[in-house]
């Protein structure tokens, strides 16, 4: 069997005492890479000049680490990828900044990368890139000879081709993902989206899954990844998602619980989320006061000033909501800037009559799929999911809501606490047997079968 390398810009070292918390996505390739005998690769996460690789082997997983400069973590991840790639990508054009000198550091960490992995490889590894940080890296790997097999998985959406073309260097950076073997996006509409601009921007000639260009046929594929599914309910019975629960039960004194969990960022829909959850504490009197928004979003990206300007108009808004709305007994909204462990969240969303999922656009959205996971089979709660989540071209007996219309997420909290239980077990059980059966396991050996199928490169 062949090696199965990943290559990633942050690496997840396993914790042999609970790998379950350490989410679906690093539980999965831990045990691909067991069985492959594989190597993760990326960056520490730690800054400093030395490009030296630190391998280390934790319960049976071999990590392969470096440091980046102070510069380099600046151009190329604060930069290029977060400040250019990251917003254009989430439809954000008034948001992503062009700066040749991120364009230049993200092109230089992508060589130290391909660089020092060359050494490593062996002529059957089989090479999997994730994620916009990486995207050129085939290419790089290529022109350093390696004929491996490689394949590529992109974890955000794919812009419009309009859209694309608005950064500057649009047409070198397709070019280079004709260098993999497969290349993977989680829905149908990004794979349509990639089509576009392949077909009509540079020519290229799209056959099924296959797409030719110069020459290189690369297979290109929709993936959809999963959560696992069954680890996620087990955790359900541990200790620290039944005395959550409890706490949850009880501190909402016979409230219904709305929970919304997301990383803060602005691809979120968190201030439109507050929004439409303000316009329904304004048209639902009544009703209001019997419920409640828990919003958990740790910061993330600080080192970005949109990032900074996020957390701070989210500070104003959700103060000036409980200012306008508590009483002394309630207040509509509970903002939590702190991450919580997987069982934590398990419990949370258990207790929540509603998951209020609302990304303005998003590659995937895991929180969907883990809160459904989460549901009492025989007294779900609602997930109102938006739109223009990748999870809703899975999800499609949630409550689907344009995330932009205050109206209509209004209107989506109204209907799901109305909703009457029948139809609420009639939804979730169909998102449930999607969710179980296209799990991360399903998404992995999707992937990798993908990979096998092609032919070894020439
Ligand atoms: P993210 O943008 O980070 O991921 P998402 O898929 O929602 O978004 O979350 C990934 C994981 O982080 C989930 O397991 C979730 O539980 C956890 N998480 C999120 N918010 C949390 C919080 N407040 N506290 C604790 N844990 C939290 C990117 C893409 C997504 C895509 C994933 C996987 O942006 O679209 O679904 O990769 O491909």
């Amino acid at each position: 069997m062949s090696r199965l390398i990943v290559i990633s810009n942050r690496v997840q070292v396993p914790r042999s005492d609970d790998e379950g918390a350490q989410g679906g996505l690093a539980t999965a390739l831990f045990a691909a890479l067991r069985k492959q005998k594989g190597i993760w690769f990326g960056w520490s996460g730690e800054t400093s000049d030395s490009k030296e690789l630190h391998f280390e082997t934790n319960a049976g997983v071999t990590t392969a680490t470096i440091d980046l400069s102070e510069q380099e973590v600046e151009e190329y991840y604060n930069g290029y990828a977060n400040r250019t790639l990251w917003p254009l990508f989430h439809y954000r054009l008034d948001m992503a900044e062009h700066e040749r000198d991120y364009q230049g550091g993200y092109r230089r960490v992508n060589e130290i990368v391909g660089d020092t992995i060359k050494a490593h490889l062996r002529s059957d590894d089989l090479v999997w890139v994730h994620d916009y940080h990486l995207i050129p890296q085939g290419e790089i790997l290529r022109a350093r000879g390696v004929r491996n097999k490689i394949g590529f998985f992109l974890h955000i959406p794919w812009p419009p081709m309009r859209l694309l073309t608005a950064l500057p260097q649009h047409r070198q950076l397709v070019e280079t993902l004709f260098a993999y073997d497969v290349v993977g996006f989680q829905t149908e509409e990004w794979l349509d989206s990639f089509h576009d601009y392949v077909l009509n921007h540079l020519g290229a000639t799209i056959d099924g899954d296959e797409i030719t260009y110069k020459g290189r046929t690369i297979r290109a594929i929709a993936c959809p990844i999963g959560i696992d599914t069954t680890e996620f309910v087990e955790a359900l019975s541990s200790d620290e998602a039944i005395s959550t629960y409890k706490r949850m039960v009880e501190s909402s004194a016979g409230r219904d619980l709305i929970v919304g969990v997301d990383r803060l960022d602005y691809s979120k829909g968190l201030q439109e989320r507050f929004t439409g959850y303000e316009r329904f504490l304004n048209t639902h009197g009544e009703r209001a006061a019997k419920v409640y928004l828990l919003q958990i979003a740790p910061p993330t990206r600080e080192a970005v000033q949109s990032y900074r300007d996020i957390r701070m108009a989210l500070n104003a808004q959700s103060g000036l909501i409980n200012g306008a709305y508590a009483d002394i007994d309630w207040v509509p909204i509970r903002y939590v800037n702190r991450g919580m462990s997987r069982s934590t969240l398990g419990g949370i969303y258990r207790a929540a009559r509603i998951g209020l999922i609302t990304p303005l656009r998003d590659g995937m959205n895991l929180v969907a799929k883990e809160y459904v996971a989460a549901q009492d089979p025989d007294d779900p709660g609602v997930l109102i999911l938006s739109q223009f989540a990748g999870a809703a071209e899975q999800l499609k007996e949630a409550l689907l809501v344009n995330p932009y219309s205050a109206d209509d997420l209004s209107e989506a909290i109204e209907r799901a606490l109305r909703m009457p239980r029948d139809e609420r077990i009639a939804r979730w059980k169909p998102m449930f047997e999607c969710i179980k059966s296209q799990d991360v396991n399903w998404w992995l050996a999707r992937f990798i079968d993908h990979m096998n199928a092609r032919p070894a490169s020439s």
